[in-house]
């Protein structure tokens, strides 16, 4: 590969004359925006051990009224990209959000799209689009962008999940903003359950509408769904489940993909080389993740991350139990863009 000029090698008054018209040579950092075969990811395989972080989180909840937050959240920051950036990769953002007995967390939409994966503690729910979705560990809600959510907690003890956003990538583009609300009525009859049957209502006249009907995916249904598939399909070796849409299919949002992935006891997956970034939290179980020269010893509600166009191993080193891990990833959108890759 040819040796390419530097900006040093330019007389400065030349250097000068283009900073004035605001022009750059592209010859001196063509290298660093483009790389030869590979991106050089800033995304750093990360760990966030929850036994660390909970003292931290509920600590926050003395320190911070509702009121004061809003969200009161700690946010999971890739050292890689800069802990101020917020982002746990080029288009993820994680936070633990920490709601306690009586909070609410007021009415709001914006255009990131957001789901949270519920880490602990019972009685709280959140209100999307009028519909009041109860929270339960390992449940996955949706608030697909623009719609309407808040936040309530009728329970007894804290509750904590993890929100997982694209608001890196829709902040990037210049196009991440807010809008407050009233609280919401909740509509009479809760979810369209029978949606999870195969079957949808089919009204004479529909309006179109793109968000995923389904807004909560129950964690006693996909861990079910997995524990079927795995014993139907005993050769299968990722006995994995891709959070859908049930009326088209289509991943459940529009710029991530989310998947609960099951581990037989002792199995060792390797996932290949993509390049999407991706995000693993341990719903059930103990998982030891591989990635670059890193090794996480995940433990329940631990949370990692592992750039794109890397391969990592994940193990269940338990010999009888299963582990259960929730993925979420750039998939859906690296598709979109066209710049999907699997290397293998
Ligand atoms: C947000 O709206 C929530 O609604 C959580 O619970 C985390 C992080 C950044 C921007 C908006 C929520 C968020 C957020």
């Amino acid at each position: 590969m040819t040796e390419l000029g530097r900006l040093e090698d330019l007389p400065l008054d030349y250097r000068e004359a283009l900073t004035r018209q605001n022009l750059v040579p592209l010859w001196p950092s063509l290298r660093g925006v483009m790389p030869a075969h590979k991106p050089r990811p800033n995304t750093r395989a990360t760990m966030w051990a929850y036994q660390a972080l909970r003292p931290l989180l509920l600590q926050a909840g003395e320190l911070t009224p509702i009121e004061k937050a809003e969200r009161r959240v700690l946010v999971l920051a890739n050292p890689g990209h800069g802990l101020e950036k917020m982002q746990a990769s080029a288009a993820i953002y994680l936070g633990m959000q920490l709601l306690l007995p009586g909070e609410w967390a007021p009415s709001h939409r914006h255009t990131p799209n957001a789901v949270r994966m519920i880490v602990e503690g019972e009685g709280a729910y959140t209100t999307v689009d009028g519909v009041r979705c109860p929270m339960a560990r390992g449940d996955l809600i949706l608030t697909p962008t623009g719609l309407w959510h808040e936040h309530g907690h009728d329970g007894s003890a804290p509750v904590v999940w993890l929100d997982v956003l694209d608001l890196p990538l829709v902040h990037y583009l210049e196009a991440s903003y807010h809008v407050d609300g009233e609280r919401q009525a909740v509509q009479a009859g809760g979810e369209p359950a029978v949606l999870t049957h195969g079957l949808r209502p089919a009204p004479l006249f529909e309006r179109e509408r793109s968000a995923s009907p389904m807004l909560r995916y129950p964690w006693v249904d996909a861990r079910a769904a997995l524990l079927a598939l795995a014993a139907q399909r005993p050769a299968l070796e990722a006995v994995q489940l891709a959070y859908v849409n049930p009326e088209t299919g289509a991943d459940a949002e529009n710029i991530l993909g989310f998947y609960a992935l099951m581990l037989r006891p002792r199995q060792q997956l390797r996932l290949p080389a993509r390049s999407p970034a991706s995000v693993f939290h341990v719903i059930e179980g103990g998982v030891e993740v591989s990635v670059e020269a890193q090794r996480f010893s995940l433990a329940e509600a631990d949370t990692c991350c592992a750039p794109g166009y890397t391969a990592a191993t994940l193990r269940n080193q338990d010999g009888s139990a299963p582990a259960f891990v929730f993925v979420a990833d750039e998939t859906p959108l690296h598709r979109k863009l066209g710049i999907f890759e699997d290397r293998g």
